[in-house]
């Protein structure tokens, strides 16, 4: 009961989940999340711009865009060790899963070569690896699962019909049939989207609805909040009710009860208290550093402290325990 997969939600049958009572729709996400795992244990990700700006794609929220004017400076792909030298640091920070993201419309194979070192490398830390680089073919979506990456990130990031107000240089299709090749050669999806960015209650419904009836739902739902960049057509963007978030992360977490949910940009802009609910609500999983890819996440002593007073545990990895070969054992602590 706690743990039905269904992939043929209605768009009214949705929003009427987000139209609930708050207190309503938040104990029946916590119902669900309770019978499938562990309600005080958060997994945490490290996030990297392995490639950072002059993207010639045009998404109206990123500071990468060269159609947009930021101040970021843009950056050649890493060199392997400079990753590497990253994912360690991370490590020892305690996070498990090292995620490395390039601004590319999608990579030439001559770039996922260079990627795929990368990937082998954290690797053999004993990290888990996810990486998103853009659209794919089928060929570089099998070399990728091939070569052991674990999880491809690619968002929906909006519903099909506000879609176009945010992106022009390629379709909503576009992005469903990255996701269909990344299914195909049996690699572990990362797929969400971003919220407040002006889209009405039944966009965030309807993004919903695309991710909940993919043919199998993405392992990790990633939920963005809106980081406001300074140069970007977004900024200035009528802040979103903090309610809204915890309401999507409740839907999402009953739409698709065994993915985990991560929490993803925007936390540093968040209080205590509203993250809190989002947790309760369902949300598993956070961004932890400093960083996401150019914008600042919230700081790591804050979570830590966080966690502290909420009880929550966080799955590490214990560098001392590292093995020969890139196994690992998790263990989990109280910080
Ligand atoms: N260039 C690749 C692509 O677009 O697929 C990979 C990197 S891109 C930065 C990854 C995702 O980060 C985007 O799809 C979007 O959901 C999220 N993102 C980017 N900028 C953001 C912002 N300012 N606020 C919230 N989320 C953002
Ligand atoms: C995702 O859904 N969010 C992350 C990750 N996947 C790649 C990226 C957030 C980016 C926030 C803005 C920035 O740092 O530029
Ligand atoms: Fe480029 Fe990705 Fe940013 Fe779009 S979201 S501008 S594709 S880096």
């Amino acid at each position: 009961m706690n743990a039905v997969i269904r992939h043929d939600w209605t768009l009214d049958e949705i929003v009427a989940l987000l139209n609930l009572p708050l207190n309503d729709v938040l104990f029946h996400a916590q119902t669900i999340h309770r019978a499938n795992f562990d309600s005080n244990r958060i997994k945490i990700s490290t996030l990297l711009s392995i490639k950072t700006g002059a993207c010639a794609e045009d998404c109206a929220y990123c500071a990468q865009s060269t159609k947009n004017e930021t101040t970021l400076k843009t950056e050649r792909l890493l060199a392997l060790e400079t990753v590497l030298n990253a994912a360690r640091a991370a490590r020892e920070q305690g996070a498990t899963r090292f995620c490395m993201g390039a601004a590319w419309r999608n990579p030439t194979d001559h770039n996922l070569e260079q990627v795929i070192e990368m990937i082998e490398g954290v690797h053999a830390l004993g990290m888990e690896t996810c990486v998103t680089l853009g659209m794919l073919t089928i060929a570089q979506a099998r070399r990728l699962k091939d070569a052991g990456l674990d999880y491809y990130n690619h968002n929906l990031d909006t519903s099909p019909e506000f879609y176009g107000q945010i992106i022009t240089t390629r379709t909503f299709q576009d992005r469903l049939d990255t996701l269909e090749r990344l299914r195909e050669v049996g690699l572990k999806t990362c797929s969400g989207g971003i919220l407040g960015m002006g889209e009405s209650r039944r966009d965030r419904a309807s993004m919903l609805r695309q991710l909940t009836n993919l043919p199998a739902h993405p392992e990790s739902v990633p939920i963005n909040l809106l980081v406001q960049i300074e140069g970007t057509p977004l900024f200035g963007q009528a802040s979103l009710d903090p309610f809204e978030l915890v309401r999507v992360i409740a839907a999402t977490r009953i739409l698709m009860p065994l993915s985990d949910i991560r929490l993803s940009a925007g936390r540093s802009e968040m209080s205590d208290e509203l993250q809190a609910l989002c947790f309760l609500a369902g949300a598993n999983s956070i961004f932890y550093g400093e960083n996401l890819l150019t914008a600042p996440n919230a700081a790591a002593k804050r979570d830590r402290e966080l966690f502290t007073r909420l009880g929550l545990t966080f799955e590490t990895v214990a560098a001392e325990r590292d093995e020969p070969g890139g196994c690992h054992r998790s263990e989990y602590i109280h910080d």
